[in-house]
């Protein structure tokens, strides 16, 4: 059993609503004293639908296999760093390659559920692939409205394969959600941004296998858009609490790019809301967000877990996209920017050495590799002899 509640007023929403009537954002409330704890935390099986009994849907899930993704540890930055254990986890490794697919699985499912037969998404990238390929396999019609020239190539590739119809605005993501918003209320499409409640359900996930593999962390790390996954994986850890699962929270750690911050200036202030950034810019194309909807639910998350916010600069993600890279872990750069940002909190002394920390890498190298090879340098060319290619090396 869950209801959909308002986070401001308390008040119930309907299932098919994104905002309370007082306009505040919505959350799905599970009902955890009635829920059938049907699982087992041993650290096998990990998947979204291992934990059914704690995601809002009636119906067999559209899924695509999601979750289960590995964590790894990063023996050799501990060392370097001095804190006692730090994972990555490669939510990359999902169907379309980032962390978005466990909230698809859950949100196209709502939209079968309602009865829906049409989904839509503005986004950065990440969101329209997933979208697109779970719309396919569910037969929905999918529409997706991305910042042209902004997003980058294997997402864009992912979208049209998949059968979305794909439109470029000539603005940026915070644009595109806006008009995207009221297109879907005009047309009686059923909008995936995280605006809508039941992906963040899916995506809370990530904290209960956290916990299933290794137990409690004491810090999360992730990067920061438009903060539906920061907000959604504090949930998870939440709701297991309640449960007397765990006996704490981690310290959320949310992590933005430079030039698009306005949660780390809020931060910065303790503010509970942000002040929109006009023209954000990052090589991170995937967090090159300027106002994110979920900003209020993320700054609770920081600030009762006791977490932080940072910026980093691209230099910085480049930089830990390529430790990664030598550490066998392919990553976007948007996903280096949590390696980048715990490096740099640790550098300034913010994180006790006997931490365990965990980085979440949302979303994979094959993603963007057009930054891949402007920042490696395309292979060289040689003529077709042994001699040739043996004086190279
Ligand atoms: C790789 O696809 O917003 O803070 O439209 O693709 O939950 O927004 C992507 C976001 C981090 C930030 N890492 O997550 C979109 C989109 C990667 C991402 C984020 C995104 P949120």
């Amino acid at each position: 059993m869950y209801s959909l509640r308002c986070i401001e007023c308390g008040e119930e929403s309907k299932e098919d609503s994104y905002n309370c009537e007082c306009g505040g954002l919505l959350e799905v409330k599970i009902h955890l004293d009635q829920v059938d704890l049907d699982f087992k935390l041993n650290g096998k099986d990990l998947s979204v639908w291992k934990y059914r009994a704690l995601l809002p849907v009636r119906i067999e899930p559209v899924t695509l296999k999601e979750g289960g993704t590995p964590l790894y540890r990063l023996e050799r930055l501990e060392k370097e760093l001095g804190i006692r254990r730090i994972y990555v986890k490669h939510e990359g490794l999902n169907p379309s390659g980032s962390f978005k697919d466990r909230g698809m699985t859950v949100g196209v499912t709502k939209a079968i559920e309602l009865g829906r037969n049409a989904v839509a998404c503005a986004s950065t990238g990440n969101t329209s692939a997933s979208m697109a390929m779970y719309a396919a396999r569910a037969g929905l019609k999918a529409y997706v409205l991305l910042p042209a020239g902004k997003v980058a190539l294997g997402k864009v590739a992912q979208a049209l394969m998949h059968g979305a119809e794909v439109i470029g605005i000539k603005g940026n993501f915070d644009d595109a959600l806006k008009i995207i918003r009221e297109v879907c209320e005009r047309l009686k499409i059923y909008l995936l941004n995280s605006v809508n409640p039941f992906r963040l359900e899916g995506q809370k996930t990530i904290a209960y296998e956290i916990v299933d593999e290794i137990g409690l962390p004491d810090r999360v790390v992730l990067p920061v858009g438009n903060a539906g996954n920061i907000s959604a994986i504090y949930k998870g850890f939440k709701e297991f609490l309640e449960l007397q699962l765990i006996d704490g929270l981690p310290k959320m750690t949310g992590i933005q790019a430079k030039g698009s911050a306005p949660i780390y200036k809020a931060f910065l202030e303790r503010k509970e809301d942000i002040t929109p950034v006009t023209n954000p810019e990052t090589i991170a194309t995937a967090i090159r967000i300027g106002n994110p909807v979920n900003a209020r639910k993320a700054l609770r998350a920081i600030y009762e877990t006791k977490g932080l916010a940072e910026v980093v600069s691209d230099e910085e993600i480049i930089s830990a996209q390529k430790l990664l890279a030598k550490n066998g872990i392919g990553v976007e750069p948007a996903s280096a920017a949590s390696v980048a940002g715990l490096i740099k909190l640790a550098k300034q002394g913010m994180i006790e050495k006997d931490e365990t920390v965990v980085c979440i890498a949302t979303g994979n190298l094959l993603k963007d590799p057009e930054t891949a090879i402007k920042v490696c340098g395309e292979p060289k060319i040689v003529e077709a002899s042994v001699e040739k290619v043996i004086s190279l090396l």
